[in-house]
């Protein structure tokens, strides 16, 4: 098309018209949130073949005026899906507003509107946040803390049955324990240990590295008139129900759960038994960890919880030495149905390598107490040092590795300075393919390994926390690019085009596999991370759920309630979510790769 200028009016019709055809289209994938003004700012734009020239593009304002322009790449090809794209980089346009791209020689093809703004993350951070809130059981969620989604409680979890798989002198089959409170899980009702430790583990860690900034995001909590920052009085929540988990001989019950997964419907219609099952050595171990963590992060609040700091150490001490004494008690639920009854069908968080969670455990415990007795854990992986592995729930040896490069040992200072170089070598083929592969300017998603069930954090966000945390032991700002580019994949600079938190974007999450959601009058909870594409598609084997025929691994994701298993939502995604994007507000967004 020459360029031929049309009058204002027609421009800017042409823009509305094209934009409804496109506002939800993904042939313009950016970061549907925001961009703060001096950070990098680049959008991925669909073409047609690896002969397509580098398209030209303009940027127009919210008045329809063209505010920049340039010219994209050459044609790259996604390695994933072996699809045809072209990277725009526009991180020199820096002034405030909001706006939309625009493919010259394609009037149909615009990207949704974007904002460019100062701490354009404070509020997906803040919503991240509150969906813990959301997902409290046992207790009313009522107005003005509800923000429109108030409910009747669920689950008073004050007579929860033991099961005969966690059955004791002391406490026989059908004992009643009082177990109220803490998170649901995920999209389903139950309460598990071992992922409750991992997203207190994250949650607390977070909290270390940017106390200045969550100290002073406002949540809107019942707590919120305490003096203790909200993010805190969030995780007290379920800490205090954690507590609840641990028996008289220190074992820590595995899980809080009904035998079958409940229907979708409200926490306060659910009519299922409750039970606790067998104490394992990876959620006794997950919870002292948590609890020696919690202990130290706590410990500045002593007037509002008088007691904690003590009960918390008490606590984590002896779910060690339960461990020590039961080193090889794994969850495995099939074999725990052969022999016990009702059967249990729920989420099983099974791990039968427990190395990781006892030096994580182990550290935590002599960050607290200073008890040499914690230190054999921490010589064993000194012996593995190079095997350096991302953190998640089945895996936590990068919680304990992290704990000692924020606090070396004075002793032996080499050993953080070796996990720092393991943390930095395991990055830099990320950082390579997000600068020379990757058609969403991504250090993630350039491979069909990364993606898998939970993968949005497990792969995503995690990896932009790893490599925030290295820009924090550096100051090198490709980390914080490179973390930046990781948010701006989830937010849509991906292969789906969708902005994979829910009440956000253009083209939000809007089915996500959530018993809350589904079940609520005004539906769908903002801020809630979903799982993500998972070639895997296990609820296709199980539920039928149907995915189109060959889609590419980066693009196996239904927005769509039944598929648990790309659509889910769980407290390990979401504290992975914040951690990165209230880690970037904290940091104040950062400045474009020199
Ligand atoms: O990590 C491997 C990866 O290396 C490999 O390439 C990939 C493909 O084989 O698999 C990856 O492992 C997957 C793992 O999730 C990643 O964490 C497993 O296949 C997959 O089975 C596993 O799924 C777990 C799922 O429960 C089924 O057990 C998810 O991690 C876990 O988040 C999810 O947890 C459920 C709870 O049980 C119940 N509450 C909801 C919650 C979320 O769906
Ligand atoms: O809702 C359950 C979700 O939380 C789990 O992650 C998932 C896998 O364990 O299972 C979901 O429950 C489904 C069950 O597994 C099979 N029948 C349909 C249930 C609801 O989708």
């Amino acid at each position: 098309m020459k360029n031929v200028v049309l009058p204002f009016t027609l421009v800017a019709c042409l823009v509305l018209t094209a934009c409804s055809r496109y506002n939800n289209g993904t042939a313009i994938r950016l970061n549907q949130v925001g961009f703060a003004p001096e950070q990098e700012k680049t959008a991925t734009i669909d073409v047609v073949s690896a002969k397509s020239k580098p398209c030209d593009v303009y940027i127009l304002n919210a008045a329809g005026d063209t505010v920049w322009q340039g010219t994209a790449s050459e044609t790259m090809l996604n390695p994933v899906s072996r699809k045809y794209r072209q990277v725009v980089d526009f991180t020199s346009l820096k002034e405030r507003g909001t706006f939309r791209i625009c493919e010259h020689h394609r009037q149909e093809v615009i990207s949704s509107r974007f904002q460019i703004t100062d701490n354009p993350y404070r509020e997906l951070t803040r919503k991240a946040l509150r969906a813990f809130y959301y997902q409290r059981a046992s207790m009313d969620i009522l107005e003005p803390w509800a923000e429109g989604y108030a409910r009747p409680a669920g689950h008073p979890d004050n007579r929860v049955l033991v099961h005969s798989s966690a059955a004791t002198e002391e406490r026989p089959e059908g004992t009643e324990i009082d177990s109220r409170g803490g998170w649901y899980d995920a999209g389903d009702y139950n309460k598990y240990i071992v992922n409750s430790g991992y997203t207190m583990g994250v949650w607390l860690l977070t909290y270390q590295l940017y106390e200045q900034y969550f100290d002073t995001l406002h949540l809107n909590i019942p707590e919120s008139t305490l003096q203790v920052p909200d993010m805190l009085s969030e995780a007290m929540y379920n800490l205090r129900w954690m507590l609840t988990m641990q028996d008289a001989d220190g074992g820590v019950y595995h899980k809080l759960t009904e035998p079958d997964f409940e229907g979708f419907i409200r926490p306060d219609q659910c009519q299922k038994p409750r039970y606790v099952v067998m104490k394992t050595t990876a959620a006794t171990l997950d919870f002292a960890a948590t609890m020696a963590l919690a202990a130290r992060v706590y410990a500045p609040y002593k007037e509002t919880y008088p007691g904690f700091l003590e009960a918390a150490t008490d606590a984590a001490k002896r779910a060690y030495a339960w461990a020590e004494q039961h080193p090889a008690i794994y969850y495995d639920q099939n074999a725990m149905n052969e022999e016990f009854a009702p059967a249990i069908t729920t989420g099983a968080y099974d791990d039968t390598d427990v190395t990781d969670e006892f030096y994580w455990a182990a550290t935590e415990l002599y960050l607290t107490t200073c008890d040499e007795r914690y230190k054999k854990p921490v010589k064993l992986r000194k012996k593995q040092i190079d095997t350096y592995r991302p953190a998640v729930w089945g895996d936590v040896q990068e919680l304990g590795d992290m704990e000692w490069m924020l606090h070396p040992e004075e002793d032996d200072p080499h050993f953080a300075i070796d996990l720092k170089a393991d943390l930095i070598m395991y990055l830099q083929p990320f950082i390579d393919e997000a600068t020379h592969i990757s058609v969403h300017r991504s250090p993630y998603g350039n491979r069909e390994s990364d993606f898998f069930w939970g993968c949005n954090s497990e792969g995503c966000c995690w990896r932009g926390d790893e490599m925030l945390f290295a820009y924090h032991l550096t100051g090198d700002k490709r980390y914080l690019v490179n973390a930046q580019r990781c948010l701006n994949y989830i937010l849509g600079q991906n292969a789906t085009g969708y902005c994979y938190v829910t009440g956000f974007g253009s083209k939000p999450v809007k089915h996500p596999h959530h018993r809350l959601s589904f079940s609520h009058p005004k539906g769908t909870h903002p801020g809630f991370l979903c799982g993500g594409p998972n070639p895997m598609r296990q609820d296709a084997e199980t539920d039928g759920v149907i995915y189109p025929d060959d889609v590419a691994a980066d693009e196996s994701y239904l927005d769509y309630q039944p598929s648990y298993a790309s659509n889910e939502v769980t407290i390990n995604w979401n504290v992975t979510l914040f951690a990165l994007s209230g880690g970037l507000d904290a940091i104040g967004n950062p400045p474009a790769n020199k």
